[in-house]
């Protein structure tokens, strides 16, 4: 086995690149750092790889992005090898496929599981970190990639009692590993998001009753998933190519392609037939494939909203839990939209039943169930299926950049950075799929970004750099650029957790890129085309062994 990384009794395992977390974004960026020849080493705090997909391990948690868009596609081989069962598949098949690049790519023997990283100090004269982690090993690391994405801390409402349930209790957002048996049980969903929507109609027929406790409606559309057919499967190998070059290139980073028309150049019946197809369309294309002023137009959108409360009550027999069903004080895309498969037929259920906490509050969570102002209810199961706190796992991280400076209160009025990919103050921390990032189809962003960090080290080699941050007016740019957009998005800073509403005293500030993938582009190529001017590069003296000595003499083995 190789040994890429220095351990003895006096220093720390000294690694080039220490990346956090092992999910999509994470295991992309430690296959391209073993690539560009780095030693590398990937922490975990979970017991598999995956990140999202093995901790929103629920059921029917499932992909919304087509199968083969959310993939990876840096090698042919494996994306010809891997043979995606559904055009949305679902945890056990995502988490296998991931499972299968680590092994495909002999990524395992960098990974280090079950070990969560407790504080990142940027250390000037070495131009370096040490990383505490929870097993009580120092690591020091030239550079950082916190791939810790930004729906990775699950929230728990506070409501009173919340921990004095003495049944079972679960959060969406982890999932045991151990399979939750619903059979028969009394079951209460909190939460009506893209997570409530995909595990309600999942566990509506094997429950003995179903409770849906809804603060808000969502405006939840069919996924429209089904099987890849064996035609389809040899279309998508002998497309390969073109396929590549439209995920690289499109703005959303999805392969829908966006409609010629604008909502204007049709009567209000051909409007209407067109809602119809899109309501039949898969995923996100009710977005993305959506008249072209569909982002501009809030009439349009006003008017795509009221086909789906039309919907809903063709769909929902009971007037009432249909009418809780529809949203009132938010228009389609105002928040992400769920897609699910089944949501509002399940409330058509017996032993399925809507409470709106807006008439009803939850008053308290007690040992044996859930009161609300109308009264008591029995539960065995409560499932949270409340969100998370958005871009919150890189703050809470304990990290230090420039003269002790911890990142938790550099952005404590929210995040500051240049394309989400670094932050002036903190030099060689990169955090790719982190906040004002990604605003689509994530994996296709997170890939830009990390592709992005691996030219501009590249270059540093080259150019006898070690140390890297972006100046204060790339990031003031890049940072005054979001905040000014945020305003054209069509995401509410109300209702949208992008603003970080969904938290009680989060500052509300716009946590992604509202102008797309598009500006992202093009400051990478202006970057790129200045020899990267926009940074700020130095060498840092070494601490008495250089890394690749370091590397080569090491006796520590992965
Ligand atoms: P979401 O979309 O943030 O949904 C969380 C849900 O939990 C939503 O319905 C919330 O209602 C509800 N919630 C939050 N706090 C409370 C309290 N205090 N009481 C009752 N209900 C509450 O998270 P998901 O996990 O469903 O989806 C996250 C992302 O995963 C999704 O966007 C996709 O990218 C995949 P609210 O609307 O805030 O009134």
């Amino acid at each position: 086995m190789t040994s890429l990384v220095t351990h003895d009794s006096f220093a720390p395992p000294r690694v080039e690149m220490l990346i956090v977390g092992a999910g999509i974004t994470g295991l992309y960026q430690l296959y391209r750092a073993l690539e560009a020849g780095l030693s590398a080493v990937l922490l975990e705090a979970g017991e598999g790889v995956g990140g999202t997909w093995f901790w929103n391990r629920y059921p029917e948690a499932r992909f919304d992005s087509e199968s083969y868009t959310y993939a990876y596609l840096f090698s042919k081989e494996l994306y010809d090898e891997w043979r995606w069962s559904e055009h949305f598949a679902g945890q056990p098949e995502i988490e296998r496929y991931l499972n299968h690049v680590a092994d495909r790519f002999d990524l395992r023997r960098h990974i280090r599981l079950g070990t969560r990283v407790t504080s990142a100090v940027f250390d000037e004269k070495s131009g370096s970190y040490t990383v505490q982690v929870s097993d009580g090993t120092n690591y020091q690391a030239r550079y950082l990639v916190a791939a810790t994405g930004v729906l990775s801390v699950p929230y728990y409402p506070a409501v009173p009692g919340r921990e004095d349930f003495t049944g079972e209790s679960y959060h969406t957002g982890l999932w045991p590993t151990t399979p939750v048996d619903f059979k028969g049980k009394r079951v209460a969903v909190i939460g009506t998001g893209s997570s409530g929507g995909q595990i309600i109609p999942a566990i509506a027929d094997e429950v003995a009753s179903l409770t849906v406790y809804q603060r808000s409606p969502n405006w939840c559309t069919p996924l429209n998933n089904r099987p890849i057919t064996e035609e389809e499967q040899q279309e998508l190998r002998a497309n390969f190519d073109a396929i590549k070059q439209t995920l690289d290139t499109s703005l959303s980073g999805f392969l829908h392609q966006p409609y010629d028309r604008a909502s204007t150049d049709d009567s209000v019946e051909d409007r209407q037939a067109f809602y119809e197809k899109l309501w039949n369309s898969p995923g996100f294309s009710k977005m993305t494939a959506n008249y072209s002023d569909f982002f501009t137009n809030p009439d349009l959108r006003k008017e795509f909203s009221d086909f789906i409360a039309g919907k809903i009550r063709s769909i929902v027999t009971d007037p009432v839990t249909a009418d809780r069903l529809i949203p009132k004080s938010h228009i389609y895309a105002q928040k992400r939209p769920p897609y699910a498969t089944g949501f509002y037929e399940a409330f058509n259920k017996p032993n399925v039943k809507l409470i709106s906490l807006k008439e009803t509050p939850i008053q308290k969570v007690t040992a044996k169930g859930i009161e609300t102002e109308d009264g008591f209810q029995e539960f065995d199961i409560i499932v949270w299926a409340t969100g998370f706190d958005f871009a919150r796992a890189l703050q809470r991280m304990g990290i230090r950049g420039n003269n002790g400076v911890a990142l938790e209160n550099a952005w404590k009025d929210g995040p500051h950075t240049f394309m989400g990919i670094q932050a002036a103050g903190f030099p060689n921390l990169f955090f790719p799929g982190g906040p004002h990032g990604a605003a689509a189809n994530n994996p296709r962003y997170n890939g830009d970004q990390v592709d992005f960090t691996m030219e501009l080290l590249a270059y540093m080699r080259e150019h006898g750099h070690n140390v890297v941050e972006p100046s204060r007016a790339a990031e003031d740019e890049w940072s005054n650029m979001v905040s000014a957009m945020a305003a054209y998005s069509p995401f509410s800073p109300e209702h949208s957790y992008y603003f970080g509403s969904n938290i009680p005293g989060k500052p509300r500030t716009f946590l992604i890129n509202p102008a797309g993938r598009g500006v992202l582009f093009d400051v990478m190529t202006k970057s790129r085309s200045s020899q990267f001017s926009n940074f700020t590069m130095s060498q840092a003296g070494h601490d008495g062994a250089d890394d690749k000595v370091a590397l080569r003499t090491g006796e520590y083995s992965l």
